[in-house]
């Protein structure tokens, strides 16, 4: 299995796990680790990166070598963000001291890693997912364009009335798991790409596991390109028809 090509020390022991899918994301790595390892946290950051052909590997190789907590898993193709996301859960929970909390975020620096200890805060109060919303009282989006937000906006209506949670943002990659979460629906996440945020959401509310929201403000990135395509847009449609059929 792929825990056994993960590069760094696998013996680490934190309260908190950081999760960060990569795809061409070189000029923001070191930005985004250098900000997360200059908060008060206990944690070991793991990037997943798909052979990105920009050295974002390579970048976060010499990083391992100033922080001790930085785990890597690299895959020979893009695989997708969803299966990113499912194969790190994997690693986490495969780790001989597994963290309790997994933080998974954007690696493009559009999320504030100074919002991690607030979602771990909030997660401690009784909750196993807490969403980083930009959509709830207080949050907010700068520098999207018109049609990048329809897009969110529409894939957040229909998986509001498909899945029918509490919350007001399906799709945030902002979000903190409990591990107890994340070893419950592990089986049941398929996803190969972005619709792995709304499978999650489904999963955690089918096995009825509290989930909560707090504002974010969502920056859309400023360095490299969004690697949502229309790809991306299939699969999640299709996992919501697939959805609808199941009910
Ligand atoms: N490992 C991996 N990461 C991916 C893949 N697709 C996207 N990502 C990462 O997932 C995060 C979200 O992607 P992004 O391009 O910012 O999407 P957007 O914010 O919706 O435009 C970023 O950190 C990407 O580098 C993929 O196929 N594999
Ligand atoms: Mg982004």
């Amino acid at each position: 299995m792929s825990f056994q090509r993960v590069e760094g020390n696998l013996e680490l022991n934190a309260e908190v796990g950081v999760l960060l899918p990569t795809y061409c994301e070189a000029q923001n790595i070191e930005k985004l680790i250098n900000e997360i390892e200059s908060l008060d946290l206990d944690v070991i950051i793991l990037v997943i990166d798909d052979s990105s052909s920009d050295g974002t590997a390579e970048i976060v190789r010499a990083l391992q070598k100033r922080y001790n907590n930085i785990l890597l898993l690299t895959r020979p193709v893009k695989m997708g963000l969803g299966t990113a996301i499912t194969e790190g859960f994997k690693i986490f929970m495969s780790l001989p001291n597994p963290p309790k909390y997994v933080v998974t975020m954007d690696a493009d620096y559009s999320h504030n890693p100074r919002d991690i200890p607030r979602l771990i805060s909030n997660l401690k109060q009784g909750r196993s997912l807490v969403i980083g919303s930009r959509y709830c009282k207080g949050g907010c989006i700068v520098n999207w364009s018109l049609l990048r937000f329809s897009i969110s906006k529409i894939a957040n209506l229909i998986a509001a009335l498909v899945i029918g949670a509490k919350i007001s943002d399906y799709t945030s990659g902002l979000r903190c798991y409990s591990m107890g979460l994340i070893r419950s629906i592990i089986k049941d996440l398929h996803s190969q790409t972005y619709e792995i945020q709304i499978e999650t959401i489904r999963q955690a509310r089918i096995k009825k596991f509290q989930i909560g929201e707090i504002p974010i403000t969502f920056i859309n990135r400023k360095k490299g390109k969004s690697k949502l395509t229309i790809n991306e847009v299939k699969q999640f449609s299709s996992y919501i028809f697939k959805t609808i059929f199941k009910k």
